[in-house]
């Protein structure tokens, strides 16, 4: 055993020249990472380096090969290095990789979005999901005039200031749902409400009928595991904030182009006021967007006085790899073989949990998943807390041994892209058998 993995029934499963890369990045980089889900730190141990990644599966410089279902947190819907994705990028890539002034390619995926998404007809992008949150909700004050943003516990839009208040993803796995630096006057208009409390929200309103700007939320929550939203639920939000003057702003970053080609919102037929997308918008490279009606929209600037901007928005590199990824997902439509794989997959791992007598609950929506060792279902931030984090963590390393790569978090969606095959989801499903029955001893 190694000092970089936690005890495990698989001991020739070593990552010594990862334990070196890490020494050496965490000498160099905070953590050793560039964004803190990637460090282990809910698991335990240290993570394996990537040398490459193709299809399904990604390669670790210690030789490994890991059946992938992170996909780089989303983005990776084709799977990893698809030839078309490659092909624009690396055609893009030889007319020049940033130019700061406009280009054809930005109106056609801007159109390719708003063909696509119910609740957009114009649409800005920039470069992060962060920048994406951060805008929608500045465009949200801008065009109510209002100050207030209700936000659910456990809910993730990236680390805007304002939104750093009970997050999910790292800041629930780390405990730090406060972050340093992070100050009271910057979170005092961000009001707290639990997933799927439809009466916590119209509480809010009683309580401030004219100073909500908007009520924001991934409308299938993929940051505290998966939890999708309860029946009604979303409607209810959609009457209630238009009751009273306020946007729906629909964080999409994990769950547009994800769970339909329209994202939730298409899945619910529920149309938000503001639509934030990232992840599988930018086929891997860094792209996200906001979007809105035309009245919304047209109050930014250029066009309007709310002000929004970037060096790098609309990338050409970015836009070409998106938009290869949204013209392959328009025209093959693969969501009924998402949806038939991730089935498989869902139901396999409920199968292994059962017979190996381990409380749990598989949570899915379309392509997104968690295994939550909780008995019953998770409703809310607060369930999801109330899940067996150590028996995670054990799961988690059992299956990186045999070969499979979860989400390295209890409280992450793990996600199924077009590469996976039958044979594929039938070996994870075998490695949740073997590796429940290991640590059951
Ligand atoms: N925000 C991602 C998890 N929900 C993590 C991103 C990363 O570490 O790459």
């Amino acid at each position: 055993m190694t000092a970089t993995t936690p005890a495990l029934s698989r001991p020739d499963f070593r990552l010594t020249r990862s334990h070196e890369a890490f020494s050496r990045a965490n000498r160099v980089i905070p953590g050793g990472v560039n964004s803190p889900a990637r460090a282990f730190g809910a698991v335990g141990g240290e993570p394996p380096f990537i040398q490459s990644a193709h299809g399904a599966y990604l390669h670790d410089i210690d030789g490994h090969t890991y059946i992938d279902y992170i996909g780089s947190w989303g983005p990776m819907i084709l799977g990893h290095a698809a030839s078309p994705v490659n092909r624009a990028v690396a055609d893009a890539l030889a007319q020049g990789s940033s130019f700061g002034a406009p280009t054809v390619r930005e109106i056609e995926i801007a159109e390719a979005v708003v063909a696509a998404v119910p609740s957009i007809d114009k649409v800005r992008f920039v470069s992060s999901g962060t920048e994406a949150t951060m805008s929608a909700v500045r465009v949200a004050r801008g065009v109510t005039g209002r100050s207030k943003i209700v936000k659910m516990a456990g809910h993730y839009h990236g680390h805007v200031d304002a939104l750093l208040v009970q997050a999910g993803s790292a800041a629930t796995t780390l405990g730090t749902p406060n972050s340093p630096g992070v100050t009271e006057g910057a979170t005092r208009d961000t009001i707290l409400c639990p997933f799927n409390d439809a009466g916590a929200v119209a509480e809010v309103f009683r309580r401030f009928p004219d100073d909500v700007a908007a009520v924001l939320l991934e409308p299938i929550a993929g940051n505290m595991g998966l939890v999708p939203p309860e029946p009604g639920y979303l409607e209810t939000l959609r009457e209630t904030t238009a009751k009273h003057g306020a946007l729906l702003i629909f964080d999409e970053v994990m769950t547009g182009f994800r769970v339909a080609f329209g994202g939730a919102q298409a899945l619910y037929g529920i149309t938000p006021d503001l639509t934030a997308l990232g992840k599988v918008i930018g086929g891997g490279l860094p792209a996200a967007a906001y979007g809105s009606s035309t009245a919304v929209m047209d109050r930014i600037s250029p066009a309007g006085p709310i002000f929004q901007a970037g060096t790098l928005s609309g990338n050409p590199l970015a836009m070409a790899a998106g938009l290869a990824t949204l013209r392959i997902l328009r025209d093959e439509a693969p969501y009924e073989h998402l949806e038939s794989l991730s089935a498989r997959l869902a139901e396999g791992l409920d199968r292994a949990a059962s017979e190996a007598g381990i409380p749990h609950v598989v949570q899915r929506v379309g392509s997104m998943l968690t295994l939550f060792f909780h008995d019953g279902p998770v409703r809310n931030h607060g369930d999801a807390l109330r899940s067996d984090t150590r028996l995670f963590g054990r799961f988690f390393w059992e299956m990186l041994a045999r070969g499979v790569y979860l989400p390295c978090s209890q409280f992450e969606a793990a996600f199924v892209s077009v590469a996976h095959t039958v044979d594929d989801i039938d070996r994870t499903i075998e490695a949740a058998h073997e590796s429940l029955r290991a640590i059951r001893g």
